[in-house]
């Protein structure tokens, strides 16, 4: 018994995601792209049938847009020393927000220090995206707008619309991180225009060691591989080589193989439960959770008072996150105490860490009744 509220962080997997990973290894693994027998035509076969359902699911233009990663980490740092490397100069501007995860501050200080680019932040106010100053923070030196969908921490969805459209009209290339979104609902990028879109496979119910980079086919084409190795080559010779043709240019050595095909089974899975019952189950649960929560004494909650996302921080008074959280572990119940990989964010509510609750489709009212329960037990054995 385990009640598990920490799928911001990873998801659980179903069984058709764990049998797609023994079913490749222990009946047709061999390599991919390079072998012309049967067990070989038959993993590339699959492998290369996940980017037509990748294709499909964020409606992109064409299979060449989809590249596998290792993750949405791997994915923003290969746009960060790919694209930011040759595009960006000194004095140009990568426009990013005080909420991103980590892996959407860390490569961009790093690229700007080696460029000379200026890293500039829409910054929070009160517990959203401060938005007034959104025309003088995108102007003629913006060169790139990295921006989280679906914030990690707050129950919040940012209007990268209205950003994307801003952005494009200064000419700058935008990347969504998609990566605590894409579990929770259909996104299209056409519809949305970004020029990068990365997400994680293990956070929708795939395996760990698995991530998209979506990018505009224009813009791959004109970006240099960051990875060297085999497969992604057309000839080399002892002074130079030349690069395979995209999405393969940038997919270097021996790929996930088996983490690309079950995240092809994770795909149909989530299809089958349907976005819709997902956004509407959770929407509830989070309603239901922040209702029950409120009623706890000296509970701050952080984020807007209409949660539109799938997880809730908080704090309760002088209760150390950390204490609460390895407590609540006594009965096999899951959460995530500290700073979510979101320093800048903690820093803007002056706390270090948080409680965070995160939800996906298979949570239920009774589990956060039990919760509660659990909650509200704890605080009195630290009381006594
Ligand atoms: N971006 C966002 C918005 C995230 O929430 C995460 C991971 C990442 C990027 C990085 O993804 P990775 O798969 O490459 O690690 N977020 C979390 C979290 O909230 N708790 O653990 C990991």
């Amino acid at each position: 018994p385990l009640v598990y509220f920490d799928n911001a962080s990873t998801s659980q997997k179903p069984k058709c995601v764990i049998e797609a990973l023994t079913q490749f290894y222990s009946e047709y693994n061999a390599n991919v792209h390079r072998g012309i027998y049967k067990i070989a035509d038959a993993a590339t076969e699959e492998y290369e049938k996940v980017r037509i359902k990748v294709n499909n699911l964020i409606n992109s233009y064409s299979e060449r847009s989809i590249i596998f990663t290792s993750g949405t980490t791997e994915s923003i740092n290969i746009v960060a020393h790919s694209w930011g490397v040759e595009n960006l100069r000194k004095g140009d501007e990568i426009l990013i927000t005080e909420m991103e995860h980590h892996s959407n501050i860390v490569p961009w200080q790093i690229i700007s220090k080696k460029t000379g680019a200026i890293l500039r932040y829409i910054p929070m106010r009160d517990d959203i995206l401060d938005l007034n100053n959104i025309d003088n923070l995108i102007n003629n030196r913006t060169k790139l707008v990295s921006i989280i969908h679906q914030s990690n921490v707050l129950g919040i969805i940012n209007p990268i619309r209205e950003v994307i459209e801003k952005a494009h009209k200064v000419g700058a290339k935008v990347l969504v991180d998609a990566a605590q979104s894409i579990p929770h609902m259909n996104l299209d990028v056409q519809n949305l225009e970004c020029d990068f879109l990365t997400f994680s496979g293990h956070k929708m119910c795939g395996p760990t060691g698995v991530g998209v980079l979506f990018g505009k086919e224009n813009i791959l084409e004109n970006m240099d591989p960051v990875f060297g190795g085999g497969q992604m080559i057309e000839k080399v010779s002892l002074d130079k080589s030349t690069w395979n043709e995209i999405p393969f240019k940038f997919e270097a050595g021996t790929p996930n193989i088996a983490q690309v095909i079950g995240l092809g089974a994770a795909i149909d899975y989530l299809m089958n439960v349907g976005f819709d019952f997902i956004r509407e189950h959770v929407s509830e649960l989070i309603q239901y959770a922040t209702s029950e929560l409120q009623k706890i004494e000296h509970i701050t909650i952080y984020g807007p008072n209409q949660n539109q996302g799938s997880v809730i921080s908080f704090n309760i008074d002088k209760y150390s996150a950390y204490d609460l959280v390895k407590l609540l572990d006594c009965y096999n119940i899951a959460v995530r105490a500290g700073h979510h990989c979101v320093q800048p964010l903690m820093n803007h509510y002056n706390i270090s860490s948080s409680i965070r609750k995160s939800f996906y489709f298979y949570n239920t009212k009774s589990e956060i009744n039990y919760f509660i329960e659990c909650l509200k037990k704890t605080i009195k054995i630290i009381d006594h």
